[in-house]
C-alpha cells in the first residue's frame, strides 16, 4: 500500500498531464522483470541472447540519433544564471517548465507509465537518497533494476510524509491510435531536454531513452542534483571510482579516483595488480558519495548497484573481471549480434565473426566500412556479479578513504604520479584536471579539455562554489584528510608511443601511494609537487630504461608554463566565484617554477 502523500499526488498529476494508457507501480521482482523482457522481445525491441553462452542476457539497439549523453541538451535550471555558473547550460526554471510541460502533454499516450521507486546507496544507509522515476520506457525499468536498488523494498522506506527526489522521464514518442511502434522510440535532438532543478531537487528528462539521459539515478541524481545537495549539507558527491588495495601484509587502503570519461575508470576499479602479493577489490566504478565519519575521516559509499560500462575496448586483457561479470544477467546495448546469438565488439580480444548484425541492425562482415558495435555501446550488469567486488561495498557506513587520485589523458608535461603538497594544492590539481579528447568525445580529437575533478558535465551548480566546497571540506577534515595525487598513465615518448604500460602495472603506482601514506621516506618536494625519486617506484621487469623512467617524472618547464597559461584561461571562464585560494595556488606554482630562473625541481639551474 502506497501512502506517501507527495508521491500519490505527483503520480496523479503526471498521469493527468502525460495521459498514459495505464500505470504500473514497479515492484522490482524477478517475475515483473521477466515479463517486461518478454514483452520487449515480442515487440521486436530486444533480442534474447544465446542461453548457453549468455544466460539471462538481452541485446537492445537504440535509434542512431540516441546513442549517448547529450551535453548540449543537458541543462541546469535555476532562478539565477550565476548559480549554474559558466560551465553549465543554464536555463530559466520557469521558462523550461513551460516548454517541457507542453512537450509532456499527452506524451505517454498509448504507453504504460512506470513508477520506479529507487534508492541511491544501500537501503536505509544514512547517506542514501530515495528517488522515484516515472518513465514510459520499459528499457529504463530493467536497467534501473540493475543500476539501483528499486521497487517494493524502496517504497516500504517511504512513510506518509517522507521526502524523495522526483525524476520525470519520457521518451517523447506517444503511440497514437492505429500507429505502429518502432524498436527504439525517441524524440528528435532539438526536442530532447535533460533538465535539473537543483533548488527544488527535481529532474525532468524528455526525448531520449539512452543511458545517462534516461536512467535518472546515475548522472542526473547521483551527481548533478546530489552535488548541489552535498554542498548544502556538508558532504561530497563525486565522479569517482572507489577501490580497495590490499598489501602483502593484509592491510587494506581505500582509494577514490576521479578521471574524465574515456580514461579507463572501470578498468582501474577492477584491475588485477601485477605486483606479487597485492590485490585490488572494487567498491564502485563511477560515483562516490563521501561524508566525514565520527572519527573525522572521509568515508565513501558507491550509490549505484551496477555497472553501465563501455563495451568496445573491454577485453580479457584490459578488464578480465568486467568480462567475467557480464557473462550472465546483462543487458547489452548497441553491440554486434553474432550468428549464434552471442555478442561481439571491437577490441574484445576475440576475432571478428565472419558475419553478424551490427548495432544499426544491418548485415555486417569484417569487410564492412562501419564498426560492428557503436563506440559508446554499453553493458549493464549487477555489481554483485563482479568476482572482485569488495566485502564492504554495501557497508552503510561507507569505506574510509586514504587517498584521492585525479587523472587524465595527458601525452606530455604531466608526470606519472605527483603528490599534492597539501589539501589546497590538491584541490588546485583537481580543479585543473584536463584530458586529451579521444574519438569517444564530441568535437576535435587530441585537444586538452579542462574537466575539473572530472565533474565538468556533472556539477549541478556554479563550479567556483564547487571548488570552494572542496576547500571547506579540507578545513573540516584537517589532518585526517586523505592525501591527494595526480596520476597520468598516458604520457607518450617522442615517437607518440605510450611510455607507461598501464592496466595491471598501475598497481606499482598504487603501491607507492600507500607507502607515502605510511610516511615512508620516499619522494621529494619539487616546484610542481612531491615526485618519486628514481627507484621509489618499482619498475623491475617492465623493460624501461633509466632514461625512460626519468622521462616519466621530468619537469618540462616550458610545458608547465604553457599549462599555467591554459589554467589561467580556464580560471578566467569560471569568473568571480573562483576561490582566491585557488588563484593563490596557481600563482605559487608559477613562482616556484620561475624563481631564480631555476626549474625549481632540484636546483639544477635550468
Ligand atoms: O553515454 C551515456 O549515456 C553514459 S555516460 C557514462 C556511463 C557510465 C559511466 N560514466 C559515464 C560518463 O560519461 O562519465
Ligand atoms: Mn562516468
Amino acid at each position: 500500500m502506497v501512502n506517501n502523500k507527495k508521491l500519490l499526488a505527483w503520480v496523479e498529476e503526471v498521469a493527468t498531464l502525460t495521459k498514459p494508457k495505464e500505470i504500473q507501480w514497479v515492484d522490482g521482482s524477478l517475475e515483473e522483470n521477466q515479463k517486461l523482457l518478454d514483452l520487449m522481445v515480442e515487440a521486436g525491441s530486444a533480442t534474447k541472447l544465446n542461453e548457453t553462452e549468455k544466460p539471462g542476457c538481452y541485446l537492445f539497439r537504440s535509434h542512431p540519433s540516441d546513442v549517448a549523453r547529450v551535453e548540449g541538451r543537458t541543462y541546469i535550471a535555476s532562478k539565477k544564471q550565476e548559480d549554474a555558473g559558466a560551465t553549465n547550460n543554464w536555463i530559466d526554471s520557469l521558462e523550461i517548465k513551460e516548454t517541457m510541460t507542453k512537450l509532456y502533454n499527452g506524451c505517454m499516450e498509448g504507453r504504460t507509465m512506470y513508477v520506479i521507486p529507487f534508492s541511491m546507496g544501500p537501503i536505509g544507509a544514512p547517506i542514501s537518497k530515495i528517488g522515484v522515476e516515472i518513465s514510459d520506457s520499459p528499457y529504463v525499468v530493467i536497467n534501473m533494476r540493475i543500476m539501483t536498488r528499486m521497487g517494493k523494498v524502496v517504497l516500504d522506506q517511504l512513510s506518509e510524509d517522507s521526502d524523495f527526489i522526483p525524476c520525470l522521464h519520457s521518451i517523447g514518442s506517444p503511440l497514437r491510435e492505429g500507429e505502429k511502434d518502432v524498436a527504439w522510440p525517441c524524440a528528435p535532438i532539438e526536442s530532447k531536454y535533460i533538465t535539473h532543478f537543483p533548488e527544488e531537487r527535481m529532474i525532468w528528462s524528455y526525448g531520449s531513452g539512452y543511458g545517462g539521459n534516461a536512467l535518472l539515478g546515475k548522472k542526473c541524481l547521483a551527481l548533478r542534483i546530489a552535488s548541489a545537495q552535498a554542498k548544502d549539507e556538508g558532504w561530497m558527491a563525486e565522479h569517482m571510482l572507489i577501490l580497495a588495495l590490499t598489501n602483502p601484509e593484509g592491510k587494506t587502503y581505500y582509494v577514490a579516483a576521479a578521471f574524465p570519461s574515456a580514461c579507463g575508470k572501470t578498468n582501474l576499479a577492477m584491475m588485477q595488480p601485477t605486483i606479487p602479493g597485492w590485490s585490488v577489490k572494487c567498491v564502485g566504478d563511477d560515483i562516490a558519495w563521501m561524508r566525514i565519519g565520527d572519527d573525522g575521516r572521509l568515508y565513501a559509499v558507491n550509490p549505484e548497484a551496477g555497472f553501465f560500462g563501455v563495451a568496445p575496448g573491454t577485453s580479457m586483457d584490459s578488464n578480465p573481471n568486467a568480462m567475467k561479470a557480464i557473462q550472465k544477467n546483462t543487458i547489452y546495448t548497441n553491440v554486434l549480434l553474432k550468428d549464434n546469438n552471442d555478442v561481439w565488439w571491437e577490441e574484445m580480444g576475440e576475432d571478428a565473426p565472419s558475419h553478424g548484425i551490427d548495432w544499426e541492425g544491418n548485415e555486417w562482415t569484417p569487410a564492412s566500412d562501419k564498426k560492428g558495435a557503436h563506440p559508446n555501446a554499453r553493458f549493464t550488469a549487477p555489481a554483485s556479479q563482479c568476482s572482485v567486488i569488495d566485502e564492504n561495498w554495501e557497508n552503510p557506513a561507507g569505506v574510509p578513504i586514504s587517498a584521492i587520485l585525479f587523472g587524465g589523458r595527458r601525452p606530455s608535461t604531466i608526470p606519472l604520479v605527483n603528490e599534492a603538497l597539501n589539501w589546497n594544492h590538491g584541490v588546485f590539481m583537481g580543479s585543473a584536471t584536463g584530458s586529451e579528447t579521444t574519438a569517444a568525445n564530441i568535437g576535435a580529437v587530441g585537444v586538452i579539455r579542462r574537466d575539473p575533478f572530472a565533474m565538468l558535465p556533472f556539477c549541478g551548480y556554479n563550479m567556483g562554489d564547487y571548488f570552494n566546497h572542496w576547500i571547506n571540506m579540507g578545513e573540516k577534515l584537517g589532518d585526517k584528510a586523505p592525501k591527494i595525487f595526480f596520476v597520468n598513465w598516458f604520457r607518450k615518448d617522442n615517437s607518440g608511443k605510450f611510455i607507461w604500460p598501464g592496466f595491471g602495472e598501475n598497481s606499482r603506482v598504487l603501491k607507492y601511494v600507500t607507502e607515502r601514506i605510511e610516511g615512508k621516506n620516499l619522494g621529494e618536494e619539487t616546484a610542481i609537487g612531491i615526485l618519486p625519486k628514481l627507484g621509489d617506484i618499482d619498475v623491475n621487469g617492465l623493460g624501461l630504461s633509466e632514461a625512460t623512467v626519468e622521462d616519466l617524472f621530468a619537469i618540462d618547464k616550458e610545458g608547465w608554463l604553457a599549462e599555467i597559461t591554459s589554467i589561467e584561461e580556464f580560471y578566467a571562464k569560471i569568473g568571480d566565484r573562483l576561490p582566491a585560494r585557488l588563484q593563490a595556488e596557481l600563482d605559487k606554482l608559477k613562482d616556484r617554477l620561475t624563481d631564480n630562473g631555476s626549474c625549481g625541481c632540484c636546483g639544477c639551474g635550468k
